[in-house]
């Protein structure tokens, strides 16, 4: 009797500590993600990668996205993820600077931390899974700005939230590439800023096109916001007269990509992303790699990655090339992403 009172009394202990760290287990054989926000179906494809990865390696993913893109609900849930002594914390960063005291608080903890998609300063990370070259994604974009306005007149850029890392690098890389000759006849006119929220994107859009009605191009390079964009184009009858172009889901953009809205888009695969970021969480994790450039490892079906220097003099690993959506293939990716 007394032994069974004693293994009740045990559990409930357990089961308060469980809850009063957020619950949802934790400890040497979780490896977490924490996105921008919830409700973007780029997030839950990069989500279900990473799951996918962690658990082919036979341990524990945690998957976990505030409700608004903001540091400081990241930073709350890093916390909680630092109080459940997670192996490895994986930041798809809302800020650049601003995590940097929760997660150099989790690696002196013990806690592996690197950043995906979205990165965080090189003081915050063991290194960044960098979806594709910085410089390739911004120069890629303006070219096709260039082709599509028919090589001159006004263009914007709708962005996801103005502290996005990964949205204000490509936004850095296309500021710098306007201003060689060849774009000499393009007019970046506003960067406005729809926070990968659905309305707020669409808003936006309507605002630019009340400020600009010559507008010729918007640059989305965010998928919340290419979507928005061109279906504002669609629904206001105004296809072939404002083209949109960025980064876009193959899912979602289908059917502006077919009626013409969009003439076509970049991305990558965003579940290789996360699976990548699987492979390189056990890899810190394991100690076969630090995070320095020069390192490899395997990253399962993927293959080989050499960890390299990134431009913010941090490292990186790098998924591949960004790949062209148009017309002509667009129905072959639809229902894979
Ligand atoms: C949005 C997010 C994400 C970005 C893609 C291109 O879904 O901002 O971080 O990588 O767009």
């Amino acid at each position: 009797m007394k032994l069974v009172k004693k293994v009740l009394l045990l559990s409930l202990v357990l089961a308060a500590a469980m809850v009063s760290c957020g619950g949802g287990g934790g400890g040497a054989n979780a490896h977490a993600i924490v996105f921008k926000n919830t409700g973007n179906p780029y997030g839950e494809r990069q989500m279900g990668g990473f799951e996918n990865g962690i658990k082919e390696q036979g341990y524990t993913a945690i998957l976990r996205a505030p409700d608004q893109p903001t540091a400081e609900a990241q930073i709350q849930m890093i916390e909680q993820l630092i109080a459940q002594k997670v192996a490895s914390i994986c930041i798809v960063g809302n800020d650049y600077d601003a995590l940097q005291p929760v997660l150099t608080k989790a690696m002196d903890a013990g806690i592996k931390v690197y950043s995906l998609d979205s990165s965080v300063n090189p003081v915050s990370r063991a290194t960044h899974v960098n979806q594709a070259d910085t410089i390739a994604i911004g120069e890629t974009l303006v070219e096709a700005a260039f082709d599509q306005a028919g090589g001159g007149g006004q263009i914007a850029i709708l962005s996801a939230t103005s502290q996005a890392s990964n949205q204000n690098a490509w936004i850095a890389v296309m500021q710098e590439t306007l201003k060689q000759p060849k774009y000499a006849d393009l007019d970046l006119v506003k960067i406005a800023y729809g926070d990968d929220l659905r309305d707020k994107s669409t808003s936006e859009t309507e605002a630019l096109l009340l400020s600009y009605p010559n507008l010729k191009v918007i640059i989305a390079p965010t998928t919340v916001g290419i979507a928005a964009a061109s279906k504002v184009i669609t629904d206001k009858g105004l296809i072939g007269q404002v083209k949109v172009t960025g980064l876009g889901l193959p899912s979602e953009m289908a059917e502006y990509i077919d009626n013409g809205a969009c003439p076509y888009m970049f991305l990558w695969n965003p579940i290789d992303v996360g699976y990548l970021g699987a492979y390189t969480a056990t890899a810190l994790t394991s100690g076969k790699i630090t995070g320095a450039a020069g390192e490899s490892f395997n990253a399962g079906r993927l293959g080989l990655y050499t960890i390299t220097e990134a431009p913010d003099n941090g490292t990186e690993v790098l998924l591949g090339p960004p790949f062209k959506f148009e017309p002509s293939n667009i129905n072959d990716w639809k229902d894979v992403y």
